[in-house]
């Protein structure tokens, strides 16, 4: 336990895994090396423990079983494999933009209280792409509506997704002819576990197909509901400054610290912290004020709409309960490491779990639902000032970076003077040589922010636009990334448009779900020049991934056109045709195929040279 700078690139996660290693408190990186050597067979894909004639295992040396019980070779067991990877992590996020839209039909019928419309333009401009006519309706009204025909998306009834027709018109014959439209969001993830039972599809091609079409109702789906239903809920995300890394929390406030995804909970929270009848309280109680920080992608949604301060990242969460000074974390779901509950026992922080369907051991439940939780807010905000008297010693190891986010598609466009044209210009001009979107999550496999920055900085100084979000937002924010003063770190022409627009060379897109926002944007470039967003200057990449969720996301955006560059290796080594199929076999099938990279350098060469290709192939450079 002596090599905490190997671990982390940062400053604040270096002394805070020392303040821990002195406090004798396990970290995740403790845990990850007692789990070595990690299974291979299961790091291949190799095993298989879907049935009870099982669990079975293919030998990748040849000698030994090459065949489950039930017959199953190398390629199905991969394949079914990556599918049910897929299948969870659009569940995920599906489920997510689900309790969203649930919200919105409460707020038509009056039911949730501290809840409302906040974006009417947004309400009425995607309720009109679902077909609703808002003229003569209240919000409400049209609320209501909307939710109902988004109900219907997660349904059995449609042939094809509402909002798939924001794709390129290219891009949606293309998965006409394949058969991989999304048909229904939940109809895909079910039958992606159908396809998976033991018996039923054991093509590793149809399978991994099906995959595709699961991931696509995610991305044009459930994730992109999530986001615009957030929207229109709490208002379409404009830039705006922020603090990030542990440095912002505060040694004379109560700090109250979000973490998990949806902003149902974490709005709620907010609200309570700023009421001042709460600020009163804690003063009473000796309190300086209320603190509220983020962490992970709950965190990022507070960011991009209220500038609210942002922890940290995946590999934070732990960490930043040993600086002693969380009077309480307040959790949802997803990304919520089992372990914060241990650590917080050795502190005085509070961890309060509020979904139903997301319980941890060593948390106090309270249960958040649209008619009770601004009540419920309250009840913990209040719980939270009377613990700042339990405090201890702090230790606030760093002062916090400033940055900016808040740049959704809209505010993009806004600020380009309401059309992507210029942007278009800019990359027709080679100022910029094209974009690349920089998403996912921390990895103990990787060391912590170095894939996210290192990518980053070799992007943008090589006139690569950069759009992040979830994890590796957080990353590159508290590099330093995201000021305007950050186009010092950016090539000559990156520098010239940033520079004039008064913007980042890295702009913060959002939290997960909000990876839609690179759809949406890079659909719109696509339309704007007549073709297809295979054909785009575009990349993306995950350089520091763990979770099945970003199997997903890598899924759709490879889908919808996107060469993609992933760190970690997925567990498929264990099948070179479904290697090859989706490095290779995919570009012929949907434009784009993943690379795997863990070096970060390796990588951004990987993106410039296609970036470069792309131009050359769309007659840029001429
Ligand atoms: Ni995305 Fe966000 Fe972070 Fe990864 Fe988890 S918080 S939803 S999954 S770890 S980026
Ligand atoms: Fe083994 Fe086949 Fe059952 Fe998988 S589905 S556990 S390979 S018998």
């Amino acid at each position: 336990m002596t090599h905490h700078h190997n671990y982390t690139i940062t400053k604040d996660g270096q002394l805070l895994i020392k303040k821990m290693e002195s406090d004798q408190v396990e970290t995740v990186w403790d845990r990850h090396a007692a789990q070595q050597p990690q299974c291979g067979f299961c790091d291949l894909g190799l095993s298989c423990r879907i049935c009870a004639m099982g669990p079975c295992r293919v030998d990748p040396f040849g000698e030994g079983p090459q065949q489950g019980v039930c017959g199953a070779d190398a390629d199905i067991i991969v394949a079914r494999n990556l599918c049910r990877m897929i299948a969870a992590g659009a569940a995920a996020h599906s489920d997510h933009g689900r309790d969203l839209v649930e919200v919105l039909a409460e707020v038509a019928e009056n039911k949730a209280p501290g809840y409302a419309i906040t974006d009417t333009e947004k309400l009425n401009r995607v309720a009109a792409e679902y077909g609703i006519a808002a003229d003569g309706k209240t919000p409400e009204q049209v609320a209501g509506e909307l939710a109902h025909a988004m109900q219907e998306d997660f349904g059995t009834r449609k042939k094809e997704l509402a909002l798939v027709t924001r794709a390129p018109e290219k891009r949606q014959q293309l998965w006409r002819k394949l058969n991989i439209m999304p048909r229904g969001i939940d109809r895909e993830t079910s039958e992606a576990m159908h396809r998976t039972h033991m018996g039923v599809d054991n093509g590793w091609q149809s399978l991994l197909l099906h995959g595709l079409r699961n991931a696509l109702s995610d991305g044009w789906g459930g994730s992109m509901i999530a986001t615009e239903v957030s929207d229109i809920l709490f208002g379409t995300p404009k830039p705006a400054p922020t603090k990030v890394n542990a440095g912002v929390l505060k040694a004379d406030q109560v700090n109250v610290v979000v973490h998990g995804h949806n902003p149902v909970v974490s709005e709620m929270v907010m609200a309570a912290c700023q009421d001042p009848e709460m600020t009163k309280l804690a003063e009473e109680k000796g309190a300086k004020g209320i603190n509220l920080c983020g962490l992970c992608c709950t965190g990022n949604e507070l960011l991009m709409r209220h500038g609210i301060p942002m922890a940290g990242n995946h590999l934070m969460t732990e960490l930043i309960i040993a600086t002693g000074a969380i009077e309480m974390m307040i959790v949802d779901y997803q990304c919520i490491m089992p372990a914060l509950s241990k650590v917080a026992a050795c502190y005085h922080t509070k961890m309060i779990s509020t979904s139903d369907k997301a319980r941890f051991p060593g948390m106090e439940h309270v249960e958040f639902h649209p008619d009770n939780a601004r009540k419920k807010a309250y009840d913990v905000v209040k719980a939270a000032i009377e613990n700042f008297a339990n405090r201890g010693e702090t230790y606030i190891p760093v002062e916090p970076l400033d940055a900016v986010g808040g740049f959704s598609v809209e505010a993009v466009v806004g600020a380009l003077g309401g059309t992507p044209e210029p942007l278009l210009d800019a990359i027709k001009a080679g100022k910029i040589r094209g974009a690349a979107g920089i998403v996912g999550c921390n990895n103990p496999k990787i060391k912590h922010d170095y894939g996210h920055v290192t990518l980053t900085k070799r992007l943008i100084e090589n006139d690569i636009l950069v759009v992040d979000t979830g994890c590796a937002a957080v990353a590159t924010a508290k590099a330093g990334f995201k000021v305007a003063d950050a186009i010092s770190h950016a090539g000559p022409g990156l520098k010239e448009v940033c520079g004039s627009l008064g913007i980042p060379p890295v702009l913060h897109f959002g939290s997960c779900v909000d990876n839609v926002r690179i759809l949406v944007l890079a659909a719109a470039l696509a339309n704007a020049l007549g073709t297809d967003i295979s054909d785009l200057p575009l990349a993306g990449a995950a350089p520091e991934w763990y979770s099945e969720k970003a199997v997903s996301i890598g899924a759709y955006v490879v889908a919808s056109g996107i060469y993609t560059v992933l760190g970690p290796m997925p567990p498929i080594a264990g099948s070179m045709n479904v290697v090859e199929l989706l490095t290779k076999g995919l570009g012929e099938v949907v434009g784009a195929t993943f690379a795997v990279e863990p070096d970060p350098e390796k990588a951004a060469v990987l993106i410039r040279g296609h970036i470069e290709n792309q131009r050359r192939k769309l007659g840029l450079d001429a």
